[in-house]
Parts: C-alpha cells; sequence; structure tokens
C-alpha cells in the first residue's frame, strides 16, 4: 500500500513549536510574509535573522522533543507490507530525531544555511547574521536559513507529485491547509484514486476536502491511527 503523509505544524506543537497560524504567534507584531519572503529578508535581514535564530535556539535547546505522532510515524515507515513517503511543512528536525530517514522537506531545513552567493548548502546549528562567513566559499553577507519562502519554489515536487500519483491514502496530519502547493496535494492525491484523511486539532480550511477529518491532538490521533492502519493491513496480508 502506499501511503503519503504531509504534515504540518501542528504535528510539532505538542513538541513546543509554536504553530504559525495560532494564537501563541510566532512573531508577535510581525506578519508571516514579512519574515518569510525574499522581500522582507531584502527589506530587513537582520529582523529575518533574529527571528530564524530563535527558532534554531528553541530546536536545539533541549527542551523541544519528538511526540508520540513523530514516532508513530517513524514505525509506520518501518512496517512491512506499506510504502510511505513522507513529506513535511517543517523545517524542524523532529521526524528524524524520532526515527524517520528520508524525509521530503517541501520547506527546507531551519538546520542548514545556504550561501547566496555560491549556492553551497552548509550544516549550521549557530546564529546567522550579515557578519556570518560562508564555509564554502568565504563570502561575508551571503549565507541565509535554508528554507522556502512564499514566492519561492518548494523543494522536492517532481518526487512528491510522483507519490502522490501512485499513492493508495493520504493523509494530512497538522496543517492549516492555507499554504499552497501543500494545500493542494489532497486535491492531487483524490484524482489519483486515494482516499484522503485530515487528522487536526480543530477544522482548517481544507476539510471540506477529505473524505475522512479526524479532530483531536496528533500525539493522540495519530499512533492510533497508525495502529489502526497496521491491523488493517495485517489482516490483508
Ligand atoms: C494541531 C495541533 C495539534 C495545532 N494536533 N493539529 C495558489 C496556488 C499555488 C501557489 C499560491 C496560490 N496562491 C498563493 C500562492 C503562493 C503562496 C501561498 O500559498 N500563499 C498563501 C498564503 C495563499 N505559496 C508560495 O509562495 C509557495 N511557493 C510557490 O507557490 O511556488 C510556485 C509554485 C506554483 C505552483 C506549484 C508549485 C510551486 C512557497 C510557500 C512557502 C511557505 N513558507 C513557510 C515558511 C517556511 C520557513 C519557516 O518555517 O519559517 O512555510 S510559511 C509557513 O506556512 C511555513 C509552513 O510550512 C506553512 C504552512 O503552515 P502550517 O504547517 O499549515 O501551519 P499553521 O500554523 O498554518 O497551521 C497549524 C495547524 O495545526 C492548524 O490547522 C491547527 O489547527 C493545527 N494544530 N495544534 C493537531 N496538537
Amino acid at each position: 500500500m502506499n501511503v503519503v503523509v504531509l504534515t504540518g505544524a501542528g504535528i510539532s506543537a505538542e513538541s513546543g513549536v509554536p504553530t504559525f497560524r495560532g494564537s501563541d504567534g510566532l512573531w508577535e507584531g510581525h506578519r508571516i510574509e514579512d519574515v518569510a519572503s525574499p522581500s522582507g529578508f531584502a527589506r530587513d535581514p537582520q529582523l529575518v535573522h533574529q527571528f530564524y535564530n530563535g527558532r534554531r535556539a528553541l530546536l536545539t535547546g533541549g527542551s523541544v522533543q519528538p511526540n508520540p505522532a513523530h514516532f508513530a510515524l517513524a514505525r509506520l515507515s518501518r512496517a512491512r507490507g506499506i510504502h510511505l513517503t513522507l513529506v513535511t511543512q517543517n523545517i524542524d528536525d523532529l521526524h528524524e530525531r524520532a526515527g524517520s530517514e528520508d524525509v521530503r522537506h517541501l520547506h527546507g531545513e531551519l538546520l542548514k544555511a545556504r550561501c547566496n552567493r555560491c549556492g553551497a548548502v552548509t550544516p549550521c546549528r549557530e546564529d546567522l547574521s550579515r557578519a556570518s562567513i560562508c564555509p564554502a566559499c568565504g563570502g561575508i553577507d551571503c549565507l541565509r536559513p535554508h528554507v522556502v519562502w512564499f514566492g519561492e519554489m518548494p523543494f522536492g515536487l517532481d518526487e512528491i507529485s510522483a507519490a502522490l500519483s501512485r499513492a493508495d491514502l493520504f493523509v494530512a496530519i497538522g496543517t492549516s491547509g492555507l499554504v499552497y502547493p501543500a494545500a493542494g496535494f489532497v486535491a492531487w492525491a483524490k484524482e489519483a484514486g486515494a482516499r484522503t484523511l485530515e487528522i487536526n486539532l480543530q477544522e482548517s480550511a481544507a476539510s471540506g476536502t477529505f473524505h475522512e477529518s479526524r479532530r483531536g491532538p496528533a500525539g493522540e490521533l495519530v499512533p492510533r491511527w497508525v495502529d489502526e492502519l497496521l491491523a488493517g493491513t495485517k489482516d490483508q496480508g
């Protein structure tokens, strides 16, 4: 069975990573577009670096850990009879820390930096600033977080689109369904004949598009859904 799972900020909320559009918005007083767009970075690079430095520090500080939803998806990826494509919009590394391999980071990775001069992508666990030096080319004031901002092309779309066209089941977990192209994946999967399931704390912009929606915290509902799916595939095999 081919399963494609798309995760969003909601799956990491119970790990202590604030969501984007919740009442505990990540950056009080700033619109997401101001800190997550190339024009915002060009206008005020220091502000944008500060925004990502704070989130990187939270991620590496020890208080943020994978939760049962991340672990359940790692378990699913190892199950016989299931081919899982795990796509995340999140730039954290919580899926990897829970044991998932080959995670498709549609919107990039917080623990990497990219050089605007030479294009190199390098590991990054420290603060970035305009004074940072690219470890690949030695340039100054040319590093940016390796993330996808509004107006930029998300990563890995060809492979994700191929996986969606083969999917028997598509599941979206903890995403508001407001940001494209990810918000359109449910329609692509349905067009390919997949069954579609949404797991979210509350109704999302895309809820009406799914065959089924389950409401509740990912940390509870995802392990339950994985148990159900594995029990079902065992019965069939
Ligand atoms: C829980 C929970 C719990 C809470 N348990 N659930 C139409 C078509 C195509 C494109 C566009 C279009 N219209 C406009 C566009 C352009 C634009 C776009 O979508 N804009 C919208 C605002 C309208 N898109 C782009 O620019 C993208 N690029 C692009 O389109 O390129 C051209 C292209 C065209 C056609 C095909 C292919 C390409 C790029 C988008 C980049 C988004 N970047 C960001 C920042 C990344 C770096 C960073 O993290 O800082 O990505 S913005 C931000 O939003 C981040 C997230 O990944 C993304 C989605 O947010 P997410 O994950 O859904 O979080 P929230 O907070 O919104 O929702 C959390 C959910 O969890 C809620 O529903 C809660 O209820 C739930 N929840 N706790 C379960 N415990």
